[in-house]
């Protein structure tokens, strides 16, 4: 800073190191506005070009695509090898069983590292990096760290903060403090000498959450990290609160430990067990935005999904060819940060859709904690997700076709109209309203709904009206509208199928939400 006077400049510098070394408060989302591209899959440590060559090649597209930020695999050299004769399977280099932090790697040399790095960069796109602090091979000679100093998982009873991987031979004491400070001077390394704005911490489960903060703190708070905590509830030991709990809580805990956000198995378990409908309990629908912020948000990746290339990868959890487009169409247009997984963009050519999304999603202004809300009156999903620039309405395999005029102007059908996108204005934060229908009296097999003029009451349409419930002999439903404004709505009795609907006589009921609590109807 020039003319800087030195005190002024020293304080500058306190600023930067109490913000540094303050515990974070947030999650370190970076612009809580990024797109994430996976850029590999586990076949490309095999590809013929060497893969950083790929990448750089490819930075201009992937700057032009949207995305922000792109996760790079560990740039460690792998020189592992290992066959599996009952899988019928072999692997080995792909960076998870890495030797030591020479990025003479089998994805391309150190130099071709840092080509593609600043090719990305001067496209525009972030680097993350995939980091294993959790193991390296053992077979490698112990230069890194000797044997029998509590270095190492199995020197010591307490010798591992988490989790093994595999039998655990090859696990790391990550409280170690050499070892800590290790990784600690590589990630400062990765982030001053090869263009790292982030990184990717693989299995989580393997060390402390709070370990994971502390490296952070010392690799740069404004910056982007996501962990891979790929852990079910039903893994936990007997005794441990998580074992009960839900993917979500699980997830959520991690990232309030360790201020990153992580990737989104509620949602992943969703897509691959649940309906259409379940998507909505991923953790990026959660109605909290705290919870919405951390969801990093993905279809498949490396271990998950196929890969181009020997045995089609690993595929240990491949959500169904049917459904993958669905599935961006979500993740794309609602809160979280999305992934995109490279193979599905670049070379099973899924990109003219995604380009799409990405496009409105921007438009759109979607942020990882933008307000979502669920409508279930319809088939399949239906979302409206509140981003600063504008309001994204999807509708997923839904008997939601169109939207009443006003409501959103259609901006993208696909797959046969299997996924539905409606654009709208920027939209008021919500509010609650409490929706009342007196005297009505249903016949048996026939209930009461309120039908009317926003999305929220089915937009007029009696057979997707929002459902009222009998609750100390009044029917009544609360129900999240956008604020200031002016809506009209009856009271209707109706059976379940088609049968007939008895419309409350008289003019509408209307009010102004968020001017009032309750909006009553009477028969
Ligand atoms: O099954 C899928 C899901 O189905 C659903 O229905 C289930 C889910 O719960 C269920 O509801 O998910 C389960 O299965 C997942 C996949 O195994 C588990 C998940 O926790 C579990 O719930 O995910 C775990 O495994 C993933 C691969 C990890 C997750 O973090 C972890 O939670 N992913 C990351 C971690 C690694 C390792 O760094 C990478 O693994 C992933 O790419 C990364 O994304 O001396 C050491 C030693 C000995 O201990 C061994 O006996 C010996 O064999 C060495 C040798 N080990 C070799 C391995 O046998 C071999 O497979 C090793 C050297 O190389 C290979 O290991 C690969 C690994 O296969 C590969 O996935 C590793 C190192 O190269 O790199 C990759
Ligand atoms: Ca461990």
């Amino acid at each position: 800073m020039k003319g800087t006077s030195p005190f002024r400049l020293s304080f500058a510098v306190c600023l930067m190191i109490a913000t540094t070394a303050a515990a974070m408060a947030g999650v370190r989302n970076g612009s809580g506005e990024e797109i994430l591209l996976q850029g590999f899959h586990w076949n490309s440590s095999r590809n013929q070009t060497p893969w950083y060559s790929v990448l750089a090649q490819q930075a201009t597209t992937i700057g032009k695509d949207g995305f922000t930020l792109v996760w790079f695999p560990p740039p460690w050299m792998d020189k592992s090898s290992w066959s599996n004769s009952q899988a019928q399977t072999s692997g080995g280099g792909e960076g998870y069983f890495w030797s030591n932090f020479d990025k003479n790697s089998e994805y391309g040399s150190d130099q071709q590292l840092k080509a593609a790095a600043s090719a990305l960069k001067n496209a525009g796109v972030k680097v993350v990096y995939d980091v294993v602090p959790n193991h390296m091979s053992d077979q490698a000679a112990y230069s890194m760290f000797p044997r029998g100093s509590n270095e190492w998982r199995h020197d010591c009873a307490q010798c591992d903060e988490g989790d093994a991987f595999m039998d655990g031979a090859a696990d790391l004491n990550t409280a170690h403090p050499t070892v800590f400070d290790a990784f600690k001077k590589e990630f400062s390394n990765l982030r001053d000498n090869y263009g790292a704005e982030g990184l990717r911490f693989d299995f989580v489960r393997g060390y402390a959450p709070e370990t994971v903060d502390r490296w952070m703190n010392a690799f740069g708070n404004q910056q982007f990290c996501v962990g891979e905590n790929w852990k079910g509830p039903d893994e936990y030991l007997q005794g441990d609160w998580r074992r009960s709990a839900s993917w979500q809580d699980v997830l959520k805990d991690w990232s309030d430990r360790s201020h990153c956000t992580v990737f989104d198995f509620a949602l992943k378990e969703r897509m691959q067990n649940g309906s259409l409908a379940d998507w909505r309990h991923g953790l990026n629908g959660n109605p909290d935005p705290a919870w919405r912020a951390i969801a990093v948000t993905f279809v498949d990746n490396h271990d998950t999904g196929y890969s181009p290339g020997a045995y089609g990868g690993q595929h240990h959890w491949a959500l169904p060819d049917p459904q993958v487009n669905l599935a961006y169409a979500y993740i794309l247009s609602s809160p979280g940060t999305p992934t995109v997984y490279w193979p599905h963009m670049y070379d099973w050519q899924r990109d003219q859709l995604i380009r799409e999304l990405i496009k409105l999603r921007k438009a759109a202004g979607v942020r990882a904690d933008s307000p979502v809300r669920f409508n279930t009156a319809y088939k399949g999903l239906v979302a409206t997700t509140q981003g600063v620039r504008g309001t994204l309405v999807i509708a997923l395999k839904s008997d939601l076709q169109q939207l009443p005029q006003g409501l959103g102007t259609p901006t993208l059908s696909w797959d046969n109209g299997d996924i539905r996108i409606w654009t709208g204005p920027v939209e008021p934060a919500t509010v609650a309203v409490n929706v009342h229908c007196d005297n009505a009296n249903p016949q048996p097999g026939e209930s009461v709904y309120a039908a009317g003029s926003s999305l929220e009451f089915g937009a007029w349409d009696p057979q997707h009206a929002l459902a009222l419930t009998l609750a100390n002999n009044r029917w009544s439903a609360r129900v999240e509208v956008p604020g200031q404004q002016k809506l009209e709505w009856k009271c209707i009795v109706r059976g379940q199928t088609q049968a007939a609907v008895y419309w409350q006589a008289g003019a509408n009921n209307a009010f102004t939400s968020g001017a009032v609590n309750d909006t009553v109807g009477r028969f």
